[in-house]
């Protein structure tokens, strides 16, 4: 049980090389704005900012061949190594890294950051399941990968450290997909990745489910990562992210999903880092996406609701 205050650190990346739509590299600003400290606090945490990391404009970087497998690596290589740095920094402290995306390559820095400290497993929450590689991605684009590449699935050639794994595929659980690549899709079903859809959802309900995703993804290891990519939701609830999927999670099914984690994390005090990704401020309605994203963190660092 922990007995302290937790202090959350919130880690600006505003990263968009791993996406087509412009507009991501917003996100961290419209998260801010949608006032995620005041929202964290409500959850009974202190709340840091370290602002943003520095990332590399597209315009500044090469222009990607046409047939590109993975569009960017190099730079984001070095912004998620940086990354990584930080997020290992802010646990060294005794704190709860919090990356605030862009997009899903995000994710390449703040797991491997936090798989540095202790073993952990992972919470994937996307309608997508991020495990294409350059060979597979239909798209080039590096957002689709991260889950890949930090399992050890794929050849990374600009990645020195996909060699090993960061985290064990089994513990590793994607929750919500409802859109994957065909090769995707094979690939992941020879892995010992655990995919919960939303047809698994609807069938057995949203806590059911996260109970499962959490006992697998905490079988042997200190801690877990959540992950949460606001395409994970509805787009009627979420309506401003770059690949918005039909069919996806709704309010009160994110929120369920959120306390379920943070209660088990108020009993095992297992959570050790997130990041809320893909939020893109040009797509969305009235910064809609990114009140959510903020309310779902206090959420995850267990707001009591009344
Ligand atoms: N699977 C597609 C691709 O690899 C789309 C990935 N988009 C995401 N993933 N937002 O979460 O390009
Ligand atoms: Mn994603
Ligand atoms: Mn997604
Ligand atoms: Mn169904």
């Amino acid at each position: 049980n922990r007995s302290t205050t937790r202090t959350v650190r919130l880690l600006g990346a505003p990263l968009d090389l791993g996406a087509d739509r412009r507009g991501v590299d917003i996100g961290p600003r419209a998260i801010r704005y949608a006032d995620i400290a005041a929202e964290l606090e409500t959850a009974g945490v202190r709340c840091t900012d370290s602002g943003d990391l520095r990332v590399p404009r597209l315009e500044q970087c090469d222009t990607p061949a046409t047939a590109d497998d993975a569009k960017y690596l190099d730079e984001i290589a070095a912004v998620t190594a940086e990354l990584a740095d930080e997020v290992a920094d802010t646990i060294a402290d005794g704190d709860v890294p919090i990356a605030l995306g862009g997009d899903h390559a995000t994710a390449m820095g703040t797991i491997r950051g936090a798989a540095r400290a202790a073993d952990i497993g992972v919470l994937w929450f996307d309608a997508h399941g991020d495990y294409n590689t350059p060979d597979t991605s239909p798209s080039g684009n590096v957002h689709g990968m991260p889950l890949a590449a930090l399992t050890g699935y794929g050849e990374f050639d600009d990645l020195d450290w996909t060699a090993a794994p960061t985290v064990d595929p089994s513990n590793t659980v994607i929750v919500g997909a409802r859109r994957l690549d065909d090769a995707e899709r094979l690939a992941l079903e020879e892995s010992d990745v655990t995919v919960f859809t939303m047809h698994d959802i609807d069938e057995r309900g949203i806590t059911a489910v996260v109970e499962d995703a959490l006992d697998i993804a905490t079988d042997g290891v200190d801690g877990i990562h959540v992950s949460l990519d606001l395409d994970w939701l509805d787009p009627t609830v979420a309506p401003g992210v770059g690949t918005p999927v039909r069919g996806g999670v709704d309010y009160r099914e994110a929120h369920a999903a959120l306390e379920c984690v943070a209660t088990r994390d108020s009993n095992t005090g297992l959570l050790r880092s997130a990041d809320i990704v893909e939020v893109n401020p040009i797509l969305d309605r009235d910064n809609r996406t990114a009140e959510v994203a903020a309310e779902l963190a206090a959420s995850l660092l267990g707001k009591q609701i009344a």
